[in-house]
């Protein structure tokens, strides 16, 4: 039986690699040319630890390759991007697009997943996207039990960081349109799940992917608000979690620079967007979460202009140095990353130079033109502001005497 997975990103290429690491024909589905070719070669397109060596296997012995266009199978993964567009509404063009893309190649007992976050009612929506399409099959939504085709959402919890492990090892959420659809998907993910799968309806399962990241959303929002209230009190915010942490019944996350990532800062509008009378404290949590980058900024400014009083330099003569771009430590990813908003706000604002330590990538982005990507050792020789925005193993090894720097601005507490 052949497997396919639509869309070869940080969630599908590594689940495609999972099924083929199990000895099964899978193919995998990417509108990116690149990502194909890069995939077929055996090598990734993206950054996750080990997922290198399974890829590189999986391809040299035939079990894994990647196509532009969709082909038969007997089960399709789709795990698709799904942003937000204007006024926080999900956008749904890019599962849309796969599912027509699939459509026309869909046979009679095949089985067809959605993975991607999506706003409840989404499976229901697919289902109905494909029965317009394939008048000649029948579906979940017509005739139940019996369908042609069975449907399910199973949305995927992996954390960016340790997708190998967290992809085998975490309970896996199983909607089904109809029991039988939900028995087949647990099959499928039986081939490599060591996790045990929770078998529910498919609205309950789109509501509980959406719950779990609206859920740290609000708790990292709670940490947030409490730096901003320790910063007006000149109480150390870390040090006053550690000790509220010590109540056997408090466990308070960390505060950072904000909350970036494609997961937490999105999910959170889904509910928002369709439940707005409801989601009160879902809404300020993610209010509170992006204010934050715009209060490390006036953090930043309000330093500089300490530094200029001080030493009676000009800002032209001031050099800052970024530390991190990423949305969190030890990952490339720097897709809705506050680091990266702060830095290029920064660089914008800033006559003098803008310094960026970021380890694990090679290259800044386009938006950041304005920056000098540089090492540690000598961000810390020139520079004259540091700004800590992302806590990477190697930041957080840098001894203390090492940092000469008056003038820091640290949204990690690791230099404090
Ligand atoms: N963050 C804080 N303070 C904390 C924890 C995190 O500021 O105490 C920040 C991080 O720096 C980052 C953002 O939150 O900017 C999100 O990071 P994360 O590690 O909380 O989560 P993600 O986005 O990497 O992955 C989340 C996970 N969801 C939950 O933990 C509920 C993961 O399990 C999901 O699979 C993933 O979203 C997803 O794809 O939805």
């Amino acid at each position: 039986s052949t497997i396919s997975v639509i869309g070869l990103g940080y969630i599908g290429l590594p689940t495609a690699a999972a099924f083929a690491s199990r000895q099964k024909q899978v193919i995998g589905v990417d509108i990116n040319a690149h990502a194909v070719d890069t995939i077929n070669r055996g090598e990734i397109h993206i950054v996750e630890p080990e997922l290198d060596l399974v890829v590189k296997q999986a391809v040299q012995e035939g079990y894994l390759r990647a196509s532009e266009v969709p082909v038969e199978a007997d089960a399709y993964l789709i795990a698709v991007p799904t942003p937000f567009q204007d006024a926080h509404a999900p956008d749904m063009r890019f599962v849309r697009a796969a599912t027509e893309s699939i459509a026309p190649v869909l046979k009679k007992g095949a089985l067809v997943i959605l993975e991607s976050t999506s706003p409840v009612g989404s499976t229901e929506q697919m289902a109905q996207w494909l029965a317009a399409l394939r008048p000649d099959l029948t579906f979940p939504q017509q005739a139940g039990d019996k369908a042609d085709v069975n449907i399910a959402y199973c949305p995927e919890r992996v954390l960016p960081g340790q997708v190998m492990v967290e992809l085998i090892k975490n309970d896996r959420v199983i909607g089904g349109m109809t029991p039988t659809c939900s028995t087949r998907a647990s099959a499928l993910y039986n081939i490599f799940l060591e996790g045990e799968c929770v078998v529910t309806n498919a609205r309950t399962a789109e509501m509980c992917k959406l719950t779990e990241n609206s859920f740290r959303d609000v708790n990292i929002a709670f940490a947030n608000e409490l730096s901003l209230i320790c910063a007006e009190q000149d109480i150390n915010v870390w040090e006053l979690i550690r000790l509220a942490n010590r109540h056997p019944r408090v466990n308070i996350l960390q505060p950072g620079p904000g909350v970036g990532g494609h997961c937490i800062a999105v999910d959170p509008w889904f509910i928002v967007s369709q439940n707005p009378q409801q989601a009160r404290l879902i809404r300020t949590a993610r209010e509170v979460n992006d204010y934050k980058p715009h209060w490390v900024i006036e953090r930043v400014k309000a330093t500089l202009a300490d530094c200029l009083v001080e030493s009676g330099r000009k800002a032209s003569e001031l050099t800052i140095a970024c530390f991190g771009l990423a949305f969190k430590p030890n990952i490339d990813d720097l897709r809705e990353s506050p680091a990266m908003e702060i830095t290029r706000l920064i660089a914008e604002w800033h006559s003098g130079t803008t310094l960026v330590v970021e380890p694990n990538i090679h290259q800044l982005p386009a938006s950041l033109a304005h920056c000098q990507l540089t090492e540690t050792q000598d961000a810390l020789k020139h520079a004259d502001i540091l700004v800590m925005l992302v806590d990477h193993a190697p930041f957080c090894a840098i001894a203390p005497e090492a940092i000469k720097q008056r003038w820091v601005v640290d949204t990690k507490g690791v230099w404090r």
